[in-house]
């Protein structure tokens, strides 16, 4: 099944009438304007960095997807194992909340490991209306599309949105109690005071009682953790770098990508995994109008991937406004995914 994601238009190069400029001006849509904007607000700061959430256009979903099937990246299966051994614990779990509910997904993509439940809780008779949201436009045309057929009797409604602008429409169409599903570890996309923060403003758009499903990725022997961002395949650096190529693609960039090479880090101790780019060479790269130099050796930090303890799952939960209910676990306990309720 194929993951699709946002996918930004062409950048539009035109010359400037009516002023003095010579050079050529790009006009860009506002989504491609953020995309400029913190690109370049990135490579500006010190030490560089580029954010992780652009890593997902057509390439990039199709490196993602590889690397879901890689011997080596093993959350997803983990992930995939809890819901689909676990089902009816998770099922029942989310059922003894009450009544009625809507079971909203932030960032919903395929909805491949959400479909086991979705299937459980029809079997079941609970009364839920499935509410995916995804920044993609063709995440939501999909399963939209598709999900009413593989699961007959779903109430979907597809939500094509940012996550808090899309929770506010939910509660405005309706005043169910709110399940909401965030997996994958995204949340490890964020470092541990940018997901308190996150989950503060989350607690803000719920109400008590609600709950939260949350997929995290564990700390476990350091050289699992590493190879999986390190796979010797390489697509992991390829993902990396297609950064770089989406720049130069939509942003009308100039990187040379064989300059620079993918250094994955891991830090026992913290439980921070961090990916970077090295530039292998003092360089200087045009993008729009601005230069950006690089000294040899220079690194842009691309992306953390943080991991946790059971015992920060709850601290993350009590300190945000949540209270742990349960968990569930692979075989291996290298994944967990927890339900909280919003106090
Ligand atoms: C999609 C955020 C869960 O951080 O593990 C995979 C993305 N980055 N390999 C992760 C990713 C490098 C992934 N998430």
């Amino acid at each position: 099944m194929a993951v699709y994601r946002h996918q930004i238009g062409e950048v539009k190069t035109l010359y400037m009438k009516n002023t003095n400029q010579a050079t050529p001006t790009i006009m860009r849509s506002s989504k491609e304007a953020s995309f400029y904007d913190d690109v370049i607000g990135g490579l500006r700061s010190s030490p560089k960095r580029l954010h992780s959430k652009y890593f997902y256009d057509a390439v990039g979903d199709k490196l993602f997807q590889e690397l879901m099937n890689c011997s080596e990246y093993y959350p997803t299966r983990c992930e995939l194992e809890i819901f689909s051994e676990k089902t009816a614990n998770i099922g029942q779990a989310l059922i003894a909340g009450g009544d009625d509910f809507d079971l909203i997904e932030l960032g919903a993509g395929n909805a491949m490991k959400s479909t086991f439940l979705l299937k459980y809780l029809l079997e079941h008779k609970a009364d839920f209306t499935y509410l995916p949201i995804d920044i993609s436009a063709n995440v939501i045309a999909y399963l939209s599309a598709t999900l009413p057929q593989t699961l007959p009797g779903l109430q979907v409604t597809g939500l094509n949105g940012e996550y808090f602008d899309m929770l506010e429409k939910s509660s405005a169409m309706s005043n169910k109690r709110k399940v909401v599903l965030f997996l994958g570890s995204n949340i490890g996309n964020m470092s541990i005071i940018e997901a308190g923060a996150f989950l503060k403003r989350l607690r803000d758009h719920l109400n008590p009682g609600d709950m939260l499903l949350v997929g995290m990725d564990l700390k476990k022997n350091p050289k699992t953790i590493l190879a999986a961002y390190n796979d010797k395949g390489g697509i992991t650096k390829r993902f990396n770098i297609n950064l770089l190529g989406r720049i130069n693609r939509e942003l009308g960039a100039g990187f040379i990508t064989t300059q620079f090479e993918h250094y994955p880090t891991y830090d026992p101790e913290t439980g921070a995994c961090k990916s970077y780019l090295v530039s292998m060479v003092d360089q200087q790269v045009r993008i729009g109008d601005e230069t950006i130099r690089f000294l040899k050796d220079e690194c842009i930090f691309m992306e953390i991937s943080q991991k946790f303890t059971i015992a920060q799952t709850d601290q993350i939960a009590n300190n945000n406004g949540f209270k742990p209910v349960t968990r569930f676990f692979d075989q291996k306990k290298w994944f967990t995914d927890v339900i909280w309720v919003a106090e």
